[in-house]
């Protein structure tokens, strides 16, 4: 195929970003097209933390086709680093091979980058242009961008409702209401995020695992568990495989020692009244280089989590069936007037086999 515009160099790049969708994490998620004379004649995109960064696997691609890259032009959905991090700057790569233009999407926030990579190459004589698609590179690595500019993750809330928003009938009944596309769907949002986060109510009412199972990924997000009293058992299956973490608001020595056993860390954060301190715990994720948050949890810790100014987006998947009067998907106080309404606004509506898929942000 041959690029014959910006534009097409990245969207190609975006392509290549997205095959590092579920293994790059802490890291963002980067690809890279090298091209000369209209051709591609290298690509790559990031390996898991530690190997090798997106150009530096283009490069090599090139290296391994015997192409001359001296002159080429170098297609970047991210920044290419500065800084001796894990791996050796890329920038340096870019200027040893010789190429004539770089071109990136969005630069990088992160402090030890933000534009000394693009500085680099441009005292080097390299042409250099920023702002491609921006829009979608940073939906890419939304996380890394949250995490980088405000400590904290980004916090995507998944919930599956009638087209009424109801999630159970009254005598606490749920099953499935939306397909099962729509649950591999769920799935693969899974599998894009750090962490998957739910609270005790869900571990005891349906002791989930919430691991990645409907799609193919070498990587387990971490699971987080909010358990303010410490009752979840050492039993529960979200446990399994070890790595949980375990957040409370107090907890009795000789029942963390029990969940350690299991592999668990417990992460003890209290309010003031008691409960675990949901907005402390986002900046605790962040510190803890949580990009993407996803969470799946029930009608109260999804209430907590919304009145407490946690979540970035709503991923909802609505069924086209009505419940009636049954239970809402948030636990959300009645408004006396409508200024006190939380406003959202619809970042994509799609179809997932019969259901409809709703990804909308807080704003
Ligand atoms: C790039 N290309 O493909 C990625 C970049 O510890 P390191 O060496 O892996 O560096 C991690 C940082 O590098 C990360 O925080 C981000 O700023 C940048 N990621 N940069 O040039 C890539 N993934
Ligand atoms: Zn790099």
């Amino acid at each position: 195929m041959e690029i014959t515009s910006d534009r097409q160099g990245i969207e190609r790049a975006l392509q290549w970003a997205s095959k590092g969708m579920f293994t790059t994490t802490p890291n963002p998620r980067v690809g890279c097209v090298i091209v000369k004379d209209g051709q591609v004649i290298g690509e790559g995109h990031t390996q898991p933390p530690g190997q090798a960064h997106a150009e530096v696997q283009a490069l090599n691609d090139a290296a391994c086709r015997g192409a001359d890259v001296r002159g080429a032009t170098v297609y970047v959905t991210l920044e290419p680093c500065s800084h001796y991090g894990r791996t050796p700057p890329c920038a340096d790569a870019l200027v040893k091979a010789g190429v004539a233009r770089v071109v990136a999407a969005i630069a990088d926030p992160n402090p030890l980058v933000a534009g000394q990579g693009l500085e680099k190459l441009r005292a080097a004589g390299i042409a250099v242009t920023c702002g491609v698609l921006e829009d979608e590179a940073r939906d890419m690595n939304i996380g890394f961008m949250s995490r980088m500019r405000s400590g904290k993750p980004w916090v995507r809330m998944k919930a599956a409702a009638s087209l009424d928003g109801k999630t159970a009938l009254h005598n606490g009944r749920s099953q499935w209401i939306t397909s099962d596309a729509a649950r591999d769907d769920g799935h693969w949002w899974r599998a894009r995020a750090c962490a998957v986060l739910t609270g005790i109510g869900t571990v005891l009412a349906d002791n989930p695992q919430l691991n990645v199972r409907a799609v193919d990924t070498p990587r387990q997000p971490r699971r987080i568990v909010i358990d303010s009293q410490l009752q979840i058992s050492p039993q529960a299956r979200i446990l399994d495989g070890g790595g949980t973490w375990v957040v409370a608001a107090s907890a009795d020595p000789e029942k963390q020692a029990q969940l350690r056993e299991r592999g668990a860390e417990i992460i003890v954060l209290p309010n003031a009244h008691g409960k675990v301190d949901l907005p402390a715990l986002m900046h605790e994720l962040g510190r803890r280089q949580i990009n993407e948050v996803h969470v799946e949890a029930g009608f109260k810790l999804n209430g907590s989590l919304i009145r407490e100014g946690c979540v970035d987006e709503l991923l909802l998947y609505l069924a086209p069936s009505l419940l009636g009067d049954a239970q809402g998907l948030f636990d959300l106080p009645a408004l006396a007037s409508l200024d006190g309404r939380k406003s959202l606004s619809f970042h994509e509506v799609k179809q997932i086999g019969p259901d409809l898929r709703i990804l909308a942000r807080f704003i």
